[in-house]
């Protein structure tokens, strides 16, 4: 397997325009080659994972966004790779500016053909970590064309904290769009997107995707970070609750954000 723990630098100009948009790109932050040798344990592993096996006709707006399956490091050694890759880990403390990174969850966001829209949403609504310092990695593991589209972010919306929308579905779709609406937030995608780019986004930025309307699996592969030193923060929905239990080993509020379903993933 090609390693994917040899590490690059960002641009200046790149943190400082993820630090005010809240998203940023990095074309070819993996090679086709390496996509292509990772692929297979990506994909299998997001099929044993599946949780929800139903026919599109019978899920809700969420479930039709994508077959999503978590932690795909701890069923597979390949997958482990590809999320443990200090290449990557590396660019997220960059742009955020830290010195170092853990792991809080991957996840696979596999849009099927006929997949619907993902609804706008702010992820850290369900993450119970006392920070903003909080990003994702997108990449797809395909080439994703226009017809496809990749995430559309609202610039800037990060630096607003919770915009109110709460969880993903039909509610936070029509919050946002209305908000987007009165707001007149810049919406930005990096699509098309070639398989390897990487698109970077802030926990607080707003942003959802288009259906996919083609007959082409989107595979995608996300990886979830926060700056080391972070402590666990408020539990104060039940959403974080369970984001407590599945993502930071049930730590109470206060304690050091370290459990060993979050390891140190890059550190200067
Ligand atoms: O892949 C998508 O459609 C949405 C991605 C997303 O919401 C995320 O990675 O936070």
């Amino acid at each position: 397997m090609i390693s994917l723990d040899n590490t690059i630098e960002i641009d200046a100009a790149l943190a400082q325009s993820f630090k005010r948009n809240g998203h940023a790109v990095v074309r070819g932050l993996a090679s086709a080659q390496e996509v292509s040798e990772y692929l297979p344990a990506i994909k299998s592993a997001t099929q044993l994972l599946r949780s929800d096996e139903r026919p599109m006709s019978e899920r809700d707006t969420y479930g039709k966004a994508f077959i999503q399956s978590m932690n795909l490091w701890t069923v597979d050694p390949v997958a482990r790779e590809f999320v443990m890759a200090k290449r990557f880990a590396k660019v997220a403390a960059d742009l955020m500016g830290v010195d170092g990174v853990r792991l809080y969850h991957d996840q696979a966001l596999f849009k099927e053909p006929g997949g619907g829209i993902t609804p706008w949403h702010q992820d850290h609504v369900y993450w119970p970590l006392d920070t903003t310092n909080t990003i994702t990695m997108w990449m797809p593991l395909v080439d994703v064309p226009n017809e496809i589209g990749s995430v559309v972010f609202a610039s800037g919306s990060h630096e607003r904290g919770d915009l109110g929308g709460s969880e993903i579905g039909d509610d936070s779709q029509s919050h946002f769009d209305r908000l987007i609406e009165r707001e007149k937030f810049d919406l930005v995608s990096y699509a098309p997107m070639r398989a390897g780019d990487a698109s970077f986004h802030a926990g607080w930025v707003l942003h959802g995707a288009p259906a996919n309307e083609t007959a082409t699996m989107r595979s995608v592969m996300t990886i979830i970070y926060f700056a080391d030193g972070v402590r666990v923060g408020e539990i104060d929905s039940p959403m974080r609750r369970a984001d407590d239990e599945r993502w930071l080993g049930s730590l109470p509020t206060g304690a050091l954000a370290a459990s060993p379903m979050n390891p140190l993933l890059w550190s200067r």
